[in-house]
């Protein structure tokens, strides 16, 4: 018997169908972020600064993507590696500008076309996000939460668009395209105008979703984060705050791993959330002190997140995604790596004998739960990921991470 068939044998035993498993994974998609490829620089012509807003990618690793082609052909390796179905997630920044400044007020639908073609040939839905930073008018600090209604305006608009082209790509691929919102917007210092910044906030997004659009082809997120660099003391969009907005308007609720008290566990967050909002859109990362821009790796916490998921049954109403950025690694392997780990998270969580483990909780046998729950952690659910990956066409654990190294040889190193 091969390795998987001795892990089917022993699943079986404790009640688990490794088969029924597979075809749950196998329909679950993971929604994989463009911008950990070019360090979030994005394809403008403009002269904005390449960062800032709170947000900041360290390292310089060589042979990030330098144009809309090398984003896209570090996607396919990237989505070569990555067993399963599969999203990519773009911000308005990576738009097909073809050589001409087109301003974050001026993006339309058919800045996006070569995306929309790119992913219905490599079979992929796309998800969308507006980009209020690396811009003029983000350095104040504010964006949809400026005083200055010319600015502010300027970036009702951008959302606006953004918000349409979602739809357009939504449609177009016939797989829905969330549309998430995040705003730099806070401050460094103590700061006293706190009720009026949100009571802007909150009514610019309801300027930004007062057009409805077809559910199927776009639905909005909202994400809050703690702090950002540069922005410690004050953030306009807090937890809190896009909480309350994402249960009132029927919105999605972004959680971050990396935009919480190091000691928060987002994974305690999804059951808290589900019976009030419409659905989570979670962006995953590893959190190593601060704001967590590290590559997702097999923790504690990220099983955490996907047994919440599987044993809420809430795989319908959880969209499931990566974002981090770390240029100081070969940044092709660093996205595969994160989006296999969640895969593989994802996995030990559908193998889980969730009803025994309730049957143990409800007569109060907490040994029970707790050995088999410790049991569980060395189960073979390796042999079963492998036969995932060859049922999917991609290299096994072991073998895949020499498909980067070959990359990084033929192409990277050639830019
Ligand atoms: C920033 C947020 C946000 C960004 C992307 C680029 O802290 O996490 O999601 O990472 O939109
Ligand atoms: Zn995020």
């Amino acid at each position: 018997m091969d390795g998987y068939g001795i892990a089917k044998e022993k699943y079986k035993k404790i009640g688990i169908d490794t088969e029924n498993a597979l075809k749950l994974l196998g329909c679950t998609p993971v929604s994989i972020h463009c911008w950990q490829l070019d360090d979030c620089g994005g394809f403008e012509t403009s002269d904005a600064a390449l960062s800032g807003g709170g947000i900041l990618s360290t390292g310089c690793y060589p042979g990030k993507a330098r144009n809309l082609k090398e984003m896209m052909d570090d996607l396919e390796k990237v989505l070569s590696l990555i067993p399963g179905k599969k999203k990519v997630n773009i911000h308005a920044i990576y738009g097909d500008f073809q050589g001409k400044k087109v301003g974050r007020a001026e993006i339309g639908p058919e800045h996006f076309e070569s995306w929309v073609k790119w992913a219905k040939k490599n079979e992929v839905g796309l998800d969308f996000n507006p980009s209020l930073f690396s811009h003029p008018l983000a350095e104040s600090g504010y964006t949809l939460a400026n005083q200055a209604k010319e600015i502010r305006d300027f970036w009702i608009e951008h959302v606006k668009r953004s918000r349409e082209i979602s739809n357009h790509i939504g449609e177009e691929l016939g797989n829905t395209c969330i549309n998430n919102i995040w705003i730099p917007d806070g401050s460094k210092d103590n700061t006293v105008t706190r009720l009026e910044h949100r009571q802007i906030l909150k009514d610019a997004l309801d300027e930004i979703f007062e057009k409805d659009y077809p559910e199927d082809n776009m639905m909005d997120a909202v994400e809050s984060k703690l702090f950002g660099i540069g922005l410690e003391s004050y953030t306009v969009g807090s937890n809190e705050f896009y909480f309350n907005y994402a249960v009132q308007k029927g919105k999605l609720i972004t959680l971050d791993t990396g935009h919480f008290h190091p000691a928060e566990l987002v994974s305690d967050k999804i059951s808290a959330a589900l019976p009030f909002v419409k659905g989570i859109l979670l962006h995953l990362s590893r959190g190593v002190r601060w704001d967590s821009d590290h590559v997702t790796t097999l923790s504690e916490e990220i099983v955490a997140i996907m047994q919440e998921i599987v044993r809420a049954g809430a795989l319908d109403r959880v969209h499931i995604g990566t974002d981090y950025f770390d240029g100081s690694i070969n940044r092709v392997g660093a996205l595969a790596l994160g989006a296999r780990t969640i895969m593989k998270a994802l996995l030990f969580a559908l193998l889980e004998p969730t009803a025994t483990l309730r049957s143990y909780e409800i007569s109060e046998n907490f040994f029970a739960r707790l050995a088999l729950l410790e049991d569980l952690k060395v189960a073979p659910a390796g042999a079963v990921w492998e036969k995932f990956c060859i049922d999917q066409g991609v290299p096994g654990d072991f073998k895949w991470a020499q498909d980067v190294l070959d990359y990084e040889r033929d192409v990277l190193n050639k830019r």
